[in-house]
Order: C-alpha cells, then sequence, then structure tokens
C-alpha cells in the first residue's frame, strides 16, 4: 500500500479498511481479486474509470484500463475517435501532441496543421490524417505532467489501444460473475461525419456511431448491462437510438452529456442551425419541448427543464452525464487554500450549498445520473459550504448520498472505497 492509500486508509477506519486496501493496491501486485460487494449488493451503483484509471497511468492506454479494473472499477471509458482508415481508437482529442510522442517523430512532420475543431482552431497532428498502422508506431505520454509527475515515468511505454482492443481487454478482464463493462464516448462526432477534413483537404465524413455499433457487433459485445454510450452531442445519440442501434440490432442505453450549462452549446446544434439543417428531421420533437425551440442560442442550460429531461428519457436518454461543479455550485477562493499541507496552496473553490434542481428532475424522470470528473489532486478538489476541504472519497461518498448511480473517476481505487464506505454507513446495525 502506498503511503497515499495508507493516509487515505486511515481515515475510513477500521469498517472499511481492509477491503480499501485490496482496492487501493496497485501495479503488478495487484489481486484480481473483485471488492467485496461488487456484484449482488451494491444497489446498482457503479463506479466509472474515467479514462481507465487515468490518476495512476497515462490515459486511454490497455495499462491505465487494466489498472482501472484492478482497483474495482465497473466500467472502463474509452473516448473515440477515428483514423484515416476509419479504425475507432481511444484518445480524447483527435489531436494527439498532448497525449503522444507524435511530435517526436520526423516522418509526421508535415502532417502538422492547423484545424477548427468544434469551432476552436487547433494546431497539431490529427487522428484522421493517420493510418492505424501508422498510429501504432506512436506511445502515449501523461497529459498533466505537472499535476501527475508520477505517471511521467509511464511515458513512451504503451501504444494507442483501437477500440476493439479495449472491448477484448473487458471480456479478457471478467471473471466468473464479475463482468466489466465499456462507457465509451462519441468525440466531435459532427466534425468527423459532416465538417471535418483531413490534411488532403478530402472530408472524413466517418460516422462514429455507425464505427461504433459495428464494433461492438464484430467483436460480439452487446450486453445493454456492460454497455453505455455517451456524448456531449444529441444528434448523433438520437440516430444511435433510432437509426444506427436497431439497424445492427442493439439496444444499449445511452448518455447525453452535458457541458457547462452557464453558456456552453451541443456543437451539433450551433453547426445544424448554423448550415439551415431540417432540425425537425433531426431532433424530432425535442424543439418543442426546449423552451423558445432550437436556435442559436440553444445551450446545454436548455437541457435541464423537467419537460426536456422528460422527452430525452422517453426518446433515447438512460442517463444523463452533468458537470459536477453545475450539480454542486462552487464560488473562488481567495487565497487558495493548502489542504494537504504540502506548501503549494492549489484548492482554490468552496460549495455553496445549492444542489441545481436539475438532479431532482433527471431522478424523477428516471434518468440516471452520472457527474464527471472526480480527481484526487488538490487543484480539482473543493470545500464544503462550511468550510471543511473535501477530499475526493468524501465528494464520492457526497454524491452516491446526494442519489447519484455513479460517477466517472480518475482514481477508481477511491471510488470504489467511497461506494464501500456509503453502503457501510447506510447498513443498519441488525446487518453488521
Ligand atoms: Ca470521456
Ligand atoms: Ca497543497
Amino acid at each position: 500500500m502506498s503511503l497515499r492509500c495508507t493516509k487515505l486508509a486511515w481515515t475510513l477506519g477500521a469498517v472499511a479498511l481492509l477491503a480499501f486496501g485490496a482496492a487501493c493496491a496497485q501495479g503488478p501486485a495487484v489481486t484480481d481479486r473483485p471488492a467485496r460487494h461488487h456484484d449482488d449488493d451494491n444497489h446498482g451503483l457503479i463506479v466509472i474509470g474515467h479514462r481507465g484509471a487515468s490518476g495512476y497511468r497515462p490515459e486511454h492506454t490497455i495499462e491505465s484500463y487494466r489498472l482501472a479494473i484492478r482497483q474495482g472499477a465497473d466500467f472502463i471509458e474509452p473516448d473515440l475517435v477515428a483514423t484515416k482508415d476509419g479504425v475507432l481508437v481511444a484518445r480524447h482529442e483527435n489531436e494527439i501532441s498532448g497525449t503522444t510522442d507524435v511530435a517526436d517523430h520526423p516522418e509526421f512532420a508535415n502532417r502538422k496543421t492547423t484545424k477548427t475543431i468544434d469551432g476552436v482552431a487547433l494546431t497539431g497532428w490529427f487522428t484522421e490524417d493517420f493510418t492505424l498502422a501508422e498510429i501504432k508506431t506512436l506511445r502515449a505520454k501523461e497529459r498533466i505532467p505537472d499535476v501527475r509527475p508520477q505517471n511521467t515515468r509511464y511515458d513512451g511505454l504503451y501504444q494507442i489501444p483501437t477500440f476493439a482492443e479495449v472491448i477484448q481487454l473487458a471480456k479478457r478482464e471478467s471473471r466468473g460473475n464479475r463482468k466489466i463493462g465499456i462507457y465509451p464516448e462519441t468525440k466531435h462526432p459532427t466534425y468527423f461525419a459532416k465538417e471535418g477534413r483531413r490534411i488532403d483537404g478530402s472530408p472524413i465524413a466517418t460516422s462514429l456511431g455507425a464505427k461504433l455499433a459495428e464494433t461492438l457487433v464484430a467483436q460480439g459485445f452487446t450486453d445493454p448491462k456492460r454497455i453505455y454510450i455517451q456524448s456531449f452531442e444529441v444528434e448523433n445519440l438520437i440516430e444511435l437510438k433510432k437509426k444506427l442501434m436497431p439497424m445492427a440490432g442493439l439496444s444499449i442505453p445511452l448518455v447525453q452529456l452535458y457541458d457547462d450549462i452557464d453558456g456552453a452549446k451541443p456543437y451539433d446544434i450551433v453547426y445544424n442551425v448554423a448550415h439551415g439543417a431540417d432540425l425537425a428531421a433531426i431532433y424530432g420533437g425535442l424543439a418543442e419541448k426546449i423552451e423558445g425551440g432550437i436556435g442559436p442560442d440553444t445551450g446545454y442550460g436548455s437541457f435541464v427543464t423537467q419537460p426536456v429531461l422528460n422527452w430525452m428519457k422517453a426518446n433515447y436518454a438512460s442517463g444523463i452525464g452533468p458537470w459536477k461543479v453545475n450539480l454542486l455550485p462552487r464560488i473562488a477562493l481567495d487565497p487558495k487554500v493548502d489542504a494537504n499541507g504540502d506548501g503549494n496552496a492549489e484548492l482554490g473553490t468552496r460549495n455553496t450549498g445549492i444542489v441545481h434542481p436539475m438532479l431532482g428532475r433527471a431522478l424523477k424522470a428516471g434518468l440516471q445520473v452520472h457527474p464527471y470528473t472526480l480527481r484526487a489532486e488538490e487543484s480539482f478538489l473543493t470545500q464544503t459550504p462550511n468550510g471543511v476541504s473535501q477530499t475526493a472519497l468524501a465528494e464520492a461518498v457526497q454524491l452516491y448520498s446526494m442519489g447519484v448511480q455513479g460517477f466517472f473517476i480518475d482514481q477508481p481505487d477511491v471510488g470504489v472505497a467511497a461506494r464501500e464506505i456509503f453502503l457501510d454507513l447506510n447498513r443498519q446495525a441488525r446487518d453488521r
């Protein structure tokens, strides 16, 4: 057990210590034994390994996903983009200079270019300009080395996995009753299908949703209890529900992600409104539920009303993935606080005590609620309204207590421990 885990476990008390110890171990010595409550009595509460166990390994690598599984995550979360030859690979963005060593490959120097992705100009290297064989010559590196310097020891070691390889890992790591699930996200689907061009100017014209469905079927991985499909965009989820999944014989729960409800907009809506698309054909009756209809001002904030959430549940979504800061709004702290006593004051916010009503509305509509993203490092943490600096563990227990059924977390061991503690705290005395 690492020092960090030892300190964390000490705070848990004896009841959860043993289970947490197993979950907290990492690296080659890790046991395959699933967490104690994993299968039967978790009350449907899940832990989603965000980009794998990205707090401990470079994100979206087989090693990151494998560690998440061994820490007890129920689902591993690949973000999906496409290569030039139309293969889905796991990267958070199609621009890959931040998480690979592509800049160190002189043979790819002439692939560097500037493109506009969802309205933002980016300079770098883009997956749609590389064949899978070329992508496989790259190696992953830590995205945020300043925050996670310990992860840089793995820089240069791991390949970029295909989606098929992630599925194969989930199958391989499933044991007995413990079935590992996957929680794939389509990244920039409007860009890939409609707007984006390769470096040679040709349209990408690739449907990430169609590729996703095709890959699931080809891999024989179609159990709706083991998959959620998520996206920040709306159109591609509706298309999956109404067209692509029925065509492929799939029926998989879909989760609508929400970017900041204070201003951010689903890019498919931005694009379709700007291009005069047939909104009724794309979004069906959604426009009638959104106040003022669908237009240039339609943002994620338009999706938090009861009528819209009810419509989403009735027509395409099984759940929503809100930003945790929208659920529990924060105010800035000035100066910042050094919560862990390491001499660096990095905790910069405090919760207001407000819980956004979208939570209750979504639960009332019958939607699952899976907020993102819990991260254990101090710069991502906050204080309770009464001034107690929170750990990610406490934040996770709080979210379960509020009624969410799961969350995306960079340290799945912390999420598993939180579930253990939450269920144990609520276990009646006769059961102890
Ligand atoms: Ca994601
Ligand atoms: Ca600190």
